[in-house]
């Protein structure tokens, strides 16, 4: 008996290691310790045997049972790895292949240009601040310094929500609320761009009912007219990747600055049209407004809660659909918006082409 279970094991390990593959291995495994297998057969003969008999056999087949056990354990082990070491190897992917042009989407000229200002201004120290779209008309109006009846508040031409609120909500009209939000909850230095979505009622072929906007906001001690201008000399000349840019900053009126200027850049005509840089008051240039910008007003300051005594600052803001027109020569606003798959083409950008200051920003 004990030669016959030693013949058995020694057959049956060398089935095992036979095995090539997890399915053979398994269908050891069935004729040795399946319902009807070899060893259980075996195992349950023990039950019609003496005490003497069971006690002189049994350790021999539970001996058997257990050593065949084991070293189909060991199998499957090695042949699940070998499969999974043949897998890996099938399955590498070479991550240094460039895309499937198909497959590649591009980048809207919206994206890109906000991408370039966040790259010019985190240059100049500038963080991105973001806010809510929909917003209350205190973070809007009021805390800039436009009052309830202020004609500003119609020329905005907002967007009012339906129903009963606590206060007036509204589709913010500028990103000035950000700014707002921000001194309400930064200490101040203060030094943010806030780029984004804002709404107003109007459509043309210059104005789409909804429009993004970047606006600037610096809350320091000491603060300039000086710092602002060369603050947007700089924006400008690295937005517009020309060392010619002249800048002429006009008198003007906003209800959340005080002084407050327009800013007009300088342009020359070749073949034509327009390029931004040198020209101004020369023979064959111009001005063209680009930017509103102002220090910004001491009542805005302390209706964030700040003292205007300590704290000054300057703001600015401009519409980015205008700058991309601008610097990549879209005349018309309405496409911007129409996702016509054509013009994204024409007009969009490359994923992997990010904006970098080093490589010139619109590269
Ligand atoms: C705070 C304080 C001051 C933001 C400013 C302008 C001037 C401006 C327009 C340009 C074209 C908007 O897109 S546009 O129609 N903007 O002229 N914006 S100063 O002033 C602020 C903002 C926030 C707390």
């Amino acid at each position: 008996m004990t030669t016959d279970l030693d013949q058995m094991q020694t057959d049956m390990l060398a089935a095992i290691d036979a095995a090539s593959g997890l399915d053979a291995l398994d269908a050891v495994r069935v004729q040795a310790l399946g319902k009807t297998g070899v060893i259980t057969t075996l195992l349950k003969s023990l039950g019609a045997m003496t005490p003497e008999e069971r006690q002189a056999k049994g350790p021999a087949i539970h001996g058997l049972r257990e050593a065949i056990t084991a070293a189909i354990a060991t199998r499957k082990a090695a042949l699940e790895r070998a499969d999974l070491d043949a897998r890996l190897a099938r399955e590498t992917i070479d991550m240094t292949l460039p895309a499937e042009p198909a497959l590649v989407g591009s980048i809207h000229p919206v994206s890109q240009v906000m991408d370039e200002l966040a790259e010019i201004f985190a240059d100049l120290g500038f963080a991105v601040a973001t806010g809510p779209e929909i917003e209350d008309d205190w973070h809007n109006f009021s805390a800039l310094n436009i009052p309830e009846t202020h004609p500003a508040r119609a020329m905005h031409d907002t967007f009012y929500l339906a129903g009963e609120h606590e206060r007036p909500i509204v589709l913010r009209t500028h990103t000035s609320p950000v700014q707002i939000r921000t001194m309400m909850t930064q200490a101040p230095p203060i030094r943010i761009i806030a780029p984004g979505r804002t709404y107003r009622s109007d459509s043309d072929a210059t104005h789409t009912p909804m429009f993004h906007q970047v606006e600037g906001l610096v809350i320091d001690k000491g603060i300039t007219l000086g710092h602002l201008k060369w603050t947007l000399e700089t924006f400008l000349k690295a937005f517009f990747e020309r060392d010619d840019v002249v800048l002429r900053l006009r008198p003007s009126y906003f209800p959340f600055t005080e002084p407050s200027a327009e800013v007009d850049v300088g342009f020359t005509v070749q073949n034509g049209k327009r390029v931004i840089g040198g020209g101004g008051d020369t023979e064959n240039g111009g001005w063209m407004e680009v930017l509103g910008s102002g220090m910004v007003h001491p009542k805005v300051i302390a209706a964030c809660g700040l003292d205007p005594d300590e704290w000054q600052g300057f703001a600015f803001g401009c519409g980015i659909d205008r700058l991309a027109m601008l610097k990549y020569g879209m005349d018309d606003l309405r496409p911007f918006f129409d996702g016509d798959l054509r013009w994204m083409k024409h007009y969009g950008f490359s994923c992997l082409d990010v904006p970098t200051l080093s490589a010139g920003v619109g590269a």
